[in-house]
């Protein structure tokens, strides 16, 4: 087993070219639905630099009056797209869960975005892992340990990785340092998509 570190596992090119082809088309369908959004930090309301969007029956949100899990877009007001089977399927080969997702959180990096360091702690149940697939562009991947000045490493992931954090890597401090530009032709237009499957209820 691939692993970082307890909890932390990393699968290269878990997806081959024509799985990350076929993703990326059925994604682009599913954007057409549910476009990208820029969200905004709770209290201050200044823009993310990614923009993002969701599918599955809940979808993480981020605006000035906080993140939250909700059932619908905050700016078409429709319900999320269904998760695609190709994306179920991956959490059913990867997860080592046996509970399906309920959220899907789609991230669209351009060369200029980045993630600063967070936790995600906005699911009900920490048991369950999360599991981030990356597409197109390459980036620097940063992860830490449960508190922010906790001492941290980079590592990169390349389009078609996989990565699953659970256990006691569930709560690590993690973001994107820098997208690498250039570095992939998957997208168009091209940047980065990094797709996290979750339990968030
Ligand atoms: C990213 N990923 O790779 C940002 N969160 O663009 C995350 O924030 C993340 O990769 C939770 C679990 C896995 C992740
Ligand atoms: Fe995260």
């Amino acid at each position: 087993m691939p692993l970082l570190k307890p909890g932390l596992r990393l699968y290269k090119t878990a997806l081959d070219q024509a799985a990350q082809e076929a993703l990326r088309d059925e994604l682009r369908e599913l954007l057409r639905d549910a476009p990208l959004f820029r969200p905004a930090m709770p209290r201050s309301g200044n823009p993310f630099s990614v923009r993002m969007s969701n599918c599955g029956p809940l979808g993480w949100v981020s605006d000035i009056s906080g993140y939250r899990y909700q059932a619908h877009h905050p700016e078409t007001g429709r319900p999320w797209p269904p998760m695609p089977e190709s994306l179920l399927a991956l959490w059913r080969a990867f997860s080592e869960c046996d509970l399906a997702p309920d959220a899907c959180l789609i991230n669209f990096y351009d060369e200029q975005a980045r993630m600063g360091a967070h936790q995600d702690r906005d699911e009900a149940d920490f048991s369950a892992p999360i599991l981030s697939i990356s597409l197109g562009d390459s980036c620097r991947f940063r992860y830490g340990g449960d508190k922010r000045r906790d001492r941290s490493e980079s590592i990169r992931l390349d389009s078609g990785d996989i990565l699953v954090f659970g256990g006691p890597a569930r709560l690590m401090f993690h973001g994107v340092d820098r997208i690498l530009p250039g570095t992939s032709t998957l997208l168009d237009p091209d940047g980065r998509i990094n797709l996290t499957l979750r339990r968030a209820k």
